[in-house]
């Protein structure tokens, strides 16, 4: 089935390569310039993505973390990768419509013993719909998960099949995270197939901003490192169901002008 068949029908597609070596390698050298020190012992030339598979010693300083994110969504590596090529064409054969790129666009490092960088079941547009900056929630951007390390069944997300019913539930705040958990009353796992990708580095897939989905924790010291990229098309906007307590919240954030 082509993606764009996926997407429309179950949304979310396979994982599958990007040719973007140039650019992801780019943002690997910075994760690996930043954590070299706190790895396992290792051979200098082991390639780059490998050497970011390697677990950590040890329980790095939780500032390494920050670190990490701060540097690397910093950084003019990230943009080139934000706007390669590949990426770009692929979200175009996608979406089949000019494209904008969307403003949250970000690196993560699941670092499987911090709380905050395990994120519970979500929608994409749960997360910024009651921000301070409203225009977020008038468009449907289409998320690509990008894998920089690779991700298996142990430590990459659980998708929840079908979840995609232009219905977007209430979303509360999760400390150090933002507005990242669903306030559902059923367990997606029952109501829903779930999907758990296994991918390589510089394999990515696209789901929709109303899929259902969370992170999988992984064993152990290992890192796993992926970036959320995501594109619009300003032609089509979003108007999902959504219940009048998170439309208030919406309207009350826009009021006070803070993000919830
Ligand atoms: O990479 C992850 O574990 C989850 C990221 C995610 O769901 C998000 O940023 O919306």
């Amino acid at each position: 089935m082509s993606d764009f068949d996926s997407f429309k029908s179950s949304g979310y597609t396979m994982p599958r390569p990007f040719e973007c070596a140039v650019e992801s390698d780019g943002v690997r050298q910075l994760v690996f310039d930043l954590t070299k020190q706190y790895l396992i012992e290792h051979e200098d030339a082991l390639p780059l993505t490998a050497k970011l598979q390697l677990p950590f010693k040890d329980v790095p300083p939780p500032q390494l973390w920050s670190d990490i994110m701060n540097g690397v969504n910093e950084s003019s590596a990230l943009q080139k990768l934000l706007i390669s090529p590949a990426i770009v064409s692929r979200f175009r054969s996608l979406l089949d419509a000019e494209l904008e790129m969307f403003p949250i666009s970000f690196f993560r490092a699941q670092f499987p013993w911090m709380e905050r960088s395990v994120y519970s079941w979500h929608q994409d547009m749960g997360t910024w719909y009651a921000s301070r900056v409203p225009w977020l929630g008038r468009y449907r951007p289409v998320t690509l998960w990008f894998s920089l390390n690779g991700a298996d069944q142990e430590n990459s997300l659980d998708i929840a099949v079908n979840s995609d019913r232009n219905q977007l539930f209430s979303h509360s705040h999760v400390p150090d995270q933002g507005s990242f958990r669903a306030e559902i009353d059923f367990d997606p796992e029952e109501k829903f197939e779930v999907f758990v990708p296994k991918c390589d580095a510089d394999e990515g897939m696209f789901f929709s901003d109303l899929c259902l989905h969370r992170t999988r924790r992984g064993p152990g010291l290992r890192p796993r490192y992926s970036v959320d990229i995501r594109y619009y098309d300003p032609k089509c906007l979003a108007r999902p169901d959504v219940p009048i307590s998170f439309r208030l919240k919406r309207m009350y954030q826009m009021l006070i002008g803070r993000s919830g």
